[in-house]
């Protein structure tokens, strides 16, 4: 039997515990439950060293993910495994264009979260929240989702090598997102409910201890979000003076508040962004302060009506004398290609609702929070959450059906009219 030196060393370590010793019928151990039971499994099977070796250190350096830059920062011990696939180290891009919208020589940067390994920001939360479900013996993790956890969960699980149920609202999952899942080897229950109803099914499946949950209720969920605030502190060299990104379940916004005030509270910046979140107006619960029991929006990332960290939003929010303000679809779709046209950056409309929020603030007579007289120099990050690609329809139903025309230099001249 082949097995690499470092799950050697883990074996070595992990059999001199006690719990090995006492296990003595094979069968109850498959699928294993504790570690210890693996490495008792692991010297008849050959093939659990395999499961051994994902906890081996990382090989290389690039893109080692967010534990290995942030561990200090994070529930994750010396010795826990790491489930990553390269997770973070996202771009804040300059974007001139948007800067010039704003005037006054404020600084408009984006934190594209699209280009991470799933094409959302949800990968920074779940490679901690994997890493720590594999520490507790998890074998199958459960997650409602509105599109983007499904796909992240889906893949992390499929890293880990264990399994991953998705429950999501029938008809109401970007194609993008639902292929992912699949592909990841999800197991995928669609739902006639909305994501509220599908989450209030995961929270009591999960009280039965069969599966660990990795929506945001999950707190390492919450703890592996904060490192994207990290990143950008430590790019620009200090929190930026506003924080603006789409809100949902409330669960990013509620991290990054986190992340930025850890930092503060440790030293490794001086100053607080104010915290500017955005809801779609057809599910904007917060911004109403009540319950939507039919939330609806074309950006189906955000379609939720009773998120499950309203509160700590509400904190956020408060704490860092933000706001929270709606955008309208057309508002969400005329941002998204604006960010394509004038940026370069594509991104699902969940995601470009932070651009129509940005947009808003400069209409002193609609917004609920005003650029008209913010300082000049300012600095403004803007988090887009998930990429374009994961929600084609809309855009796709907006194209002119492209009809081929002859192969020869004149028909083709013809056709691209500049
Ligand atoms: C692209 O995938 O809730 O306010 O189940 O996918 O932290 O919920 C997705 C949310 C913004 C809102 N942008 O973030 C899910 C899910 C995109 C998203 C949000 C989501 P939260």
């Amino acid at each position: 039997m082949r097995i690499s030196p470092a799950a050697a060393g883990l074996l070595k370590e992990r059999d001199s515990g006690t719990l090995c010793k006492h296990v003595r019928d094979i069968k109850t151990l498959w699928p294993p439950r504790c570690v210890e039971a693996l490495c008792l499994l692991f010297t008849r099977h050959g093939d659990t060293a395999l499961w051994l070796q994902r906890s081996e250190p990382m090989k290389f350096e690039k893109g080692r993910g967010v534990i290995a830059r942030y561990r200090d920062f994070l529930p994750i011990s010396d010795k826990g495994p790491v489930i990553s696939l390269g997770e973070g180290d996202t771009p804040l891009i300059h974007c001139p264009e948007l800067s010039k919208r704003i005037g006054r020589g404020c600084d408009v940067f984006v934190k594209n979260e699209g280009v991470n390994p799933t094409g959302s920001f949800k990968d920074r939360g779940m490679t901690v929240a994997v890493s720590k479900a594999i520490e507790r013996c998890a074998h199958v993790l459960i997650c409602a989702s509105t599109g983007n956890t499904s796909a992240s969960a889906a893949a992390y699980a499929a890293k880990a090598g264990i399994s991953c149920a998705v429950i999501l609202p029938a008809g109401k999952i970007a194609s993008g997102k639902l292929l992912q899942a699949f592909a990841y080897g999800a197991k995928i229950i669609a739902v006639e409910a909305n994501f509220d109803d599908a989450l209030r099914i995961v929270r009591e499946l999960g009280e039965r201890g069969d599966f660990v949950i990795v929506n945001s209720i999950n707190p390492d969920r919450i703890a592996g979000q904060k490192t994207a605030a990290f990143e950008i502190a430590d790019e620009i060299g200090d929190a930026p003076d506003f924080h603006v990104l789409p809100v949902g379940n409330a669960g990013n916004i509620t991290a990054y508040w986190a992340g930025y005030r850890g930092y503060h509270s440790q030293g490794r910046s001086r100053t607080l962004p104010v915290m500017l979140g955005f809801q779609a107006a057809g599910a904007a619960p917060i911004f109403h302060n009540r319950i939507i029991e039919q939330p609806e929006t074309i950006a189906s990332a955000i379609r939720i009506g009773n998120p499950a960290s309203w509160k700590q939003a509400r904190a956020a929010i408060g704490e860092s004398r933000g706001a929270v303000d709606v955008v309208t679809d057309e508002e969400i779709l005329a941002a998204q290609m604006w960010l394509a046209r004038h940026e370069g950056i594509f991104v699902e409309p969940a995601s470009a609702a932070a651009i129509a929020g940005l947009f808003k603030c400069c209409d002193e007579n609609k917004a609920v929070y005003s650029f008209r007289k913010i300082p000049e120099g300012s600095r403004i990050v803007c988090t887009v959450t998930g990429h374009g690609l994961k929600d084609p329809d809309v855009i796709m139903e907006r194209m002119r059906e492209l009809k081929p025309v002859a192969a020869n230099l004149d028909a083709v001249r013809r056709a691209i009219e500049l």
